[in-house]
């Protein structure tokens, strides 16, 4: 028997596949779309080229292989495309490191990642790959950009931004983990800067209801939910009368406005400014300068009190105000009514600075010291107490996002190009369609300093603006890389297309995505902010679906030593050298056999010689059978039952319960009891159905051990089907009796149940002819042996 040679078989397969363009995507022909077999769009977030793979893109890819796999031979036409989001701060990173520039360091890596994954054997239609830096592609970024900016989904505004002072950017709030960039681990300052917004607050509400039609783990919902963050509850005005303006402050308790014994502003709020005191001062910029999750979470509360006061519109009461950086200045108003009786943060501030605590709700939920509302239950008294405001034009029903609208505008240099032309007469005005691309000008120093580095491409920023031809000046910051992929999916859907970004037919033909795997840390941001994307697209009349990502399936991290696996962490295992020295399939295995897919995992190699041993096993088995195996029908002698059982647990396993681990138990456990005894006439039909049922992870020895058993084209075979009585094991003679009588035997599954067992009786071809016209009077059950079929006495033969 010739031995496993994974390296060779392996080059052969995907020479085969290559010249067959055999996971090349069928694309209907736009005005005529074909719907012969149900479209499945397949699809894993796309690489950073940020460096070269590692074995949690290994994970990813492979996941999203088998599922393409199995989708395309249960019948379905695939789309499963691949790409680079290779524009945006980790690739520019990476280039800083390395010392080169962007592109070349990109294209690098794009260059060893596409490789390796052709390597790998990953079914890719390689003819829709995207590089998101590309022009042909950045030009459709900008497109849709303007698009936005038409329709008034992007504004430009001052705020008070998060500054890396060692990236020199602006980072999104999102990039900031417990005050300190993302990125490179700096401690965030606060500045402020005209910037660009993607206005997506107007669509919380939908993105949070359209939740419900969405196929998602129930984690990763919550991490939407808790993202868009809704609250209920009222606005409600106070008046200051030191400064003569109502300052108005979201609640959710707005039952508890009896209990406001203080009044708290943010120390960024605009009326602080209007304060004049070292004190003051010093504590403003010591909060400003601290981090968001501290501030809101100390124990010890710090602040200041601002020798002003606000009056109650409930009662009238004037309380005084602080300033404390317990109060965040980015949600609800950036000022709040106290209740340290209900609230603990209010409460611990309350127990520092000494001030009055006054319950407003007794232990039964009901309103006490709260005037005219005494004794309301507390939901009743909500609504109460914001009808009486409400009439008195003092406060409102409101709800509250934790949802900030989305800052796109980054001043670094590898980013697409805003295609804004700023002019003095008209304002910023867009670049006209048939300008695009702004190409990103090559420029000597990349390195980010404050300002876009762009701004240093004088030639490239004097421009005349388009509409009255005066001189002007283009934006100089770049787009937030999330920008690229918050519509690559549709981009996919027609690559080549140079007239517009996408044909509406093609996009909505495989649109939306239908099965979405990827990481749980692009849970939030990127799923969000594609999801917003689809949204005004479509309301814009350029797509014709509101939700990109029907299904979804977040993997676990990759871990080596309980850290996630990541070029930052520098604890990277690529897998060249193991596909290298194993073979690709046995490496594929093994990554899902680590355990469940959407657990972290820790990575050792010491399994992959096991995985090893499987596919060589598998291999030697097939051989023996293809040698000695007689011909002929399976029958439904115990290796046939448990090959069809090995069918419906692998099937239920891919196709709905997503346990990718176990599927390969299953098949293992067949091969073990397929190795003894190759005699067997159900010996080929569980050869063959190992074969079929490891394709999707082993497509190469699969597809390879498939033609030596005498077939063909694998990967396009139908997926084995179950038979199923075959999957009732167990079965055992029933003797069926009438009046005391045998009449006659039948082979029963022994789990039926006394109903079932009588139904089989009945069916009986000896029995149930003596029955017909008969009434029946009792029927006794002797389990795991008779039925005996009393008739009624009249009746009696
Ligand atoms: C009075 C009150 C009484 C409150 C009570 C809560 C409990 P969620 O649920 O997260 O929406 N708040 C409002 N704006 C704030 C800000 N900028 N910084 C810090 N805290 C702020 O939280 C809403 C509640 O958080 C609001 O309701 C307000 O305190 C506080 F028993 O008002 B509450
Ligand atoms: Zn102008």
């Amino acid at each position: 028997m010739e031995r496993y040679e994974p390296q060779r078989i392996e080059k052969k397969w995907q020479a085969v596949w290559e010249a067959e363009k055999a996971f090349y995507a069928q694309s209907p022909q736009p005005g005529k779309l074909s719907d012969e077999a149900p479209k499945s769009y397949v699809l894993e977030m796309l690489p950073y080229p940020s460096g070269t793979l590692h074995m949690g893109h290994v994970l990813v890819y492979t996941l999203g292989d088998i599922l393409a796999h199995f989708r395309r031979r249960n019948g379905m036409n695939v789309l499963r495309p691949m790409g680079f989001d290779s524009f945006g701060l980790p690739s520019e990173n990476a280039a800083i490191r390395e010392g080169g520039h962007p592109r070349e360091i990109t294209e690098r890596n794009i260059e060893a990642i596409r490789a390796s994954m052709k390597r790998i054997g990953w079914a890719i239609d390689w003819d829709r790959e995207i590089s998101t830096h590309l022009p042909e592609y950045y030009k459709w970024t900008q497109w849709v950009f303007l698009r936005f900016f038409e329709q008034g989904h992007v504004y430009r505004a001052n705020a008070p931004v998060k500054w890396c002072p060692k990236d020199q950017t602006v980072l999104a709030n999102e990039q900031v983990k417990d005050g300190r960039c993302e990125r490179c681990g700096s401690e965030v300052v606060s500045k402020n800067l005209e910037q660009w917004f993607f206005r997506i607050t107007p669509y919380a509400d939908q993105l949070l209801d359209d939740m419900d039609g969405l196929d998602w783990p129930e984690r990763i919902l919550a991490m939407q939910r808790h993202w868009i963050g809704r609250s209920e509850g009222a606005e409600v005005l106070f008046r200051i009368d030191e400064l003569d303006v109502d300052v108005p402050v979201f609640t959710t308790r707005p039952d508890t406005l009896f209990g406001a014994t203080f009044f708290v502003l943010a120390p960024e709020h605009e009326l602080v400014e209007r304060l004049d005191s070292d004190e003051m001062r010093e504590y403003v910029r010591r909060g400003v300068a601290k981090k968001g999750e501290e501030r809101a979470a100390a124990e010890q509360k710090t602040g200041v009190f601002t020798g002003w006061h606000a009056t109650n519109p409930v009662n009238g009461e004037r309380i005084p105000i602080w300033v404390a950086d317990y109060v965040l200045p980015d949600y609800g108003t950036g000022a709040i009514m106290a209740v340290p009786a209900n609230d603990e943060r209010d409460r611990q501030f309350a127990e520092t600075f000494d001030l009055p605590i006054r319950e407003v709700i007794d232990e039964d939920g009901a309103l006490v010291n709260s005037g005219e509302f005494d004794r309301l239950p507390a939901e009743e008294g909500k609504q109460r107490i914001i009808g009486s405001l409400a009439d008195q034009g003092r406060g409102r029903a409101a709800v509250n996002f934790r949802l900030r609208d989305w800052l796109l505008s980054r001043q670094r240099y590898w980013g697409c190009p805003i295609p804004i032309v700023h002019c003095d007469e008209c304002g910023p005005v867009a670049v006209p369609d048939d300008q695009l691309p702004v190409v990103l000008p090559e420029i000597e120093d990349y390195m980010p300093k404050g300002v876009s580095p762009l701004a240093t491409a004088e030639e490239w920023v004097n421009v005349d603006c388009p509409r009255c031809g005066r001189p002007s000046r283009r934006e100089v910051d770049t787009m937030d890389t999330f920008v690229d992929s918050s519509w690559y999916f549709i981009r996919y859907c027609d690559p080549d297309n140079t007239e517009a970004p996408w044909d509406r037919e093609l996009a909505d033909f495989w649109g939306p995505v239908d099965q979405y795997t990827g990481g749980v840390d692009h849970a939030t941001m990127h799923m969000i902010y594609a999801r917003y994307f689809c949204k005004a697209l479509t309301d814009m009349g350029l797509l014709g679906y509101r939700e990109p990502f029907l299904k979804f399936f977040g993997n676990g991290w990759v871990q080596m030593g309980q850290v996630k696996m990541s070029k930052r962490a520098g604890n990277i295992v690529g897998p060249e050298q193991l596909v290298e020295e194993f073979g690709a399939d046995p490496v594929r295995l093994y990554i899902l056999f680590i355990g469940p897919a959407d657990e972290d995992m820790e990575w050792t190699e010491g399994g992959l010689e096991g995985m090893r041993k499987f596919v060589r096993r598998l291999w030697r088995v097939v051989h023996e059978v293809v040698e000695r195996a007689p011909e002929g029908e399976p029958g439904d002698g115990p290796l046939a039952r448990k090959t069809h059982e090995t069918i419906a647990r692998v099937t239920d396993d891919l196709g709905r319960r997503y346990s990718f681990n176990t599927a390969i138990s299953a098949v293992m456990e067949l091969v073990n009891e397929l190795s003894p005894r190759p005699g067997d006439p159900a010996a080929r039909f569980a050869a063959e159905s190992a074969v079929s049922l490891i394709q999707p992870y082993a497509p190469h020895v699969a597809e390879e051990l498939w033609e030596r058993l005498g077939n063909e084209r694998l990967w396009a075979a139908p997926w084995p089907v179950v038979v199923p009585e075959m999957l009732e094991r167990d079965t055992f003679q029933l003797v069926v009796q009438v009046n005391g009588k045998v009449r006659d035997r039948v082979e029963v599954p022994s789990e039926l149940s006394e109903d079932e067992l009588i139904e089989k009786a009945k069916a009986a071809p000896r029995v149930r002819a003596m029955l017909d016209g008969q009434e029946i009077g009792q029927t006794i059950v002797v389990p795991r042996k008779l039925v005996n079929i009393v008739l009624a006495k009249e009746n009696s033969p």
